[in-house]
């Protein structure tokens, strides 16, 4: 084996830290001196045991509501043996800025709460290991998001903890696409050696020259492509030294031809529902078993597609679509407001999408990056604040489709037609309401934008207390009826080519607290243990699409 995790998951030490006290006074370097202390002292901490990975607010109850600064340690043994290696310490999501400490050696600072960063940790790793993480997640104006989402701001390190070791001479990165005709490679890699060696199943296999730490290829070749009927993946091996590489990589094109919607040339209505990456009991820490069942929801519902609202979710989300051929909108959390002008915003935005990008986008089923959600169209600096992030985008990878979610409000007929931001993303998404925000907008006679692009109505529902009954908004059979009116005036549209209600389950949120809502948005199809299914998912369910 060239490469080995060691995972760090398990049970850290853990205390609020309201007043950022820990780095203040620099008690960050010595645990086993604190928890000797004695409570007379001025040892502020109230060290606790937690779960990592896991939120904070769903493993005690008086840390339920709690936002802001806290601190984690970890002490570990290290003994492997690290010659001819290099060692990251490596996290899959910390909410939302993490600085890091490593016995006693500050390794830098991350923010944004859904994607993963690491460290080169080779030279400060010994036998016993002291592992200091701050987590601040209070909301801020100039954050990614910013104040106040429709969601709940789930606090801590929510994802895996690992050490990664790998040889000194290593392959850093590969993006592996079809472009129609060619399979194209572009490997990155650290070292002297001259040559590497590529396997893609059955369709090539071939050693290729590392120039300037780079190999990049193009061959001709006519795999057989992934879609939702076929969502066939290709083994893949890379060799370079002593270092290896392994993944399973579905190939197709995702394309656009005026108002046309193209999976490897061929035309493609999308089925979909939108999914926030939470469950009940772990908030956003999600397992195995709750991301399956996800999927296995989405299919019931006869789905080739699902919108991951409004952040990067668990990277074994796209995995498990690449095996069950469902397509993937994959999202920043750029959202509502955002502080448009700050350029410490936008790097912040710029990082969360360029960490996304470089994490999925060897994932056949991520068809299309969205890199915001309802922006203000008339906001200052706002267009140019996104235009840079579509850049950003298509630099990192020309593969796919680049898209944001519009808003249309009010009674106007048409779609959102002026937003300028449409001339430069490939598909016009809007969220819209009727029957809910906007009760008395009319859509049955919508009407596609001056752009001619594919349209993909993104959101629209109608919130249901699972087991209420009734007419009334609210009631599951109010929601019903959204779903039966609203699929009906879809359906015909040609234009159309895709639609995500909103949204597969109930989920927390800051922003409902009253006394119907309780603390959730209850648009879902289900209730927010997913198990719960409301009369509006059989309705979507025998709708077809296509
Ligand atoms: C929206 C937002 C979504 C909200 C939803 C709602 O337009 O994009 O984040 O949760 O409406 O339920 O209001």
């Amino acid at each position: 084996m060239s490469r080995r995790t060691i995972s760090l998951n398990g049970i850290w030490s853990f205390s609020l830290d309201p007043y950022h006290r820990a780095v203040a006074l620099d008690r960050h370097e010595s645990p086993t001196a604190r928890r000797g202390a004695r409570a007379d002292r001025c040892y502020p901490m109230d060290w606790q045991r937690i779960r990592v990975p896991g939120t904070w607010n769903m493993q005690r109850e008086e840390w339920f509501h709690y936002e802001g600064n806290a601190i984690y340690e970890l002490e570990f043994d290290f003994r492997s043996s690290l010659e001819l290696r290099e060692a990251f310490l490596h996290f899959e999501a910390v909410n939302y800025k993490a600085n890091v400490w490593l016995n006693g050696e500050k390794l830098g600072t991350h923010l944004g709460g859904f994607t993963p960063f690491s460290f080169q940790v080779t030279d400060l790793l010994k036998r016993r290991n002291h592992l200091f993480v701050q987590v601040d997640n209070k909301e801020r104006k100039d954050r990614c998001p910013s104040v106040g989402p429709d969601w709940f701001n789930y606090g801590g390190i929510v994802r895996d903890v690992s050490l990664e070791l790998t040889p000194k001479e290593r392959i850093v990165d590969h993006f592996i696409y079809w472009d129609g005709r060619q399979v194209c490679g572009r490997i990155s890699m650290t070292g002297r050696k001259r040559r590497m060696q590529i396997r893609i199943g059955d369709l090539i296999n071939e050693e290729l020259p590392v120039v300037g730490g780079k190999t990049e290829f193009a061959i001709d070749a006519e795999p057989r492509p992934w879609s939702p009927q076929d969502p066939h993946l290709y083994s893949v091996e890379i060799q370079y030294g002593d270092d290896e590489v392994h993944d399973q990589i579905g190939l197709r094109t995702i394309t656009t031809d005026g108002d046309r919607l193209l999976l490897n040339g061929e035309d493609i209505r999308l089925k979909g529902i939108s999914v926030h990456g939470e469950c009940a009991d772990g908030g956003r820490t999600l397992g195995q078993a709750d991301m399956l069942r996800i999927f296995e929801l989405a299919r019931e519902l006869g789905c080739n597609f699902l919108r991951l609202a409004h952040y990067p979710h668990d990277r074994r989300m796209a995995q498990m679509a690449d095996r069950y051929g469902i397509l993937l909108w994959e999202e920043i959390p750029v959202y509502w407001k955002i502080d448009w002008t700050n350029s410490d915003t936008l790097a912040d935005a710029e990082g969360q999408l360029a960490e996304l990008i470089a994490r999925d986008r060897n994932r056949a089923s991520v068809g299309i990056w969205s890199v915001a959600n309802e922006t203000p169209e008339d906001a200052d600096g706002r267009t140019e604040f996104l235009n840079k992030l579509i850049e950003r985008a298509r630099e990192d990878d020309p593969t796919r489709l680049v898209s944001l979610a519009l808003f249309m409000a009010g009674e106007n007929r048409e779609f959102a037609v002026n937003d300028p931001i449409g001339e430069n993303v490939d598909i016009i998404a809007i969220n819209t309401y009727p029957l809910w925000y906007s009760p008395t907008q009319d859509i049955r006679y919508l009407k596609p934008t001056k752009y001619e692009k594919p349209h993909i109505i993104t959101e629209w529902g109608a919130g249901a207390q699972a087991g209420l009954r009734g007419r009334e908004p609210f009631t599951e059979d109010y929601q019903a009826d959204v779903y039966r009116k609203l699929t009906e005036i879809i359906e015909p549209k040609d234009f159309i080519r895709g639609t995500s209600p909103w949204i597969l389950a109930d989920f927390r949120s800051m922003l409902r607290t009253n006394s119907v809502q309780k603390g959730q948005n209850l648009k879902g199809l289900v209730d927010i243990t997913k198990e719960k299914k409301k009369l509006a998912f059989e309705v979507y369910k025998n709708w077809t699409f296509e």
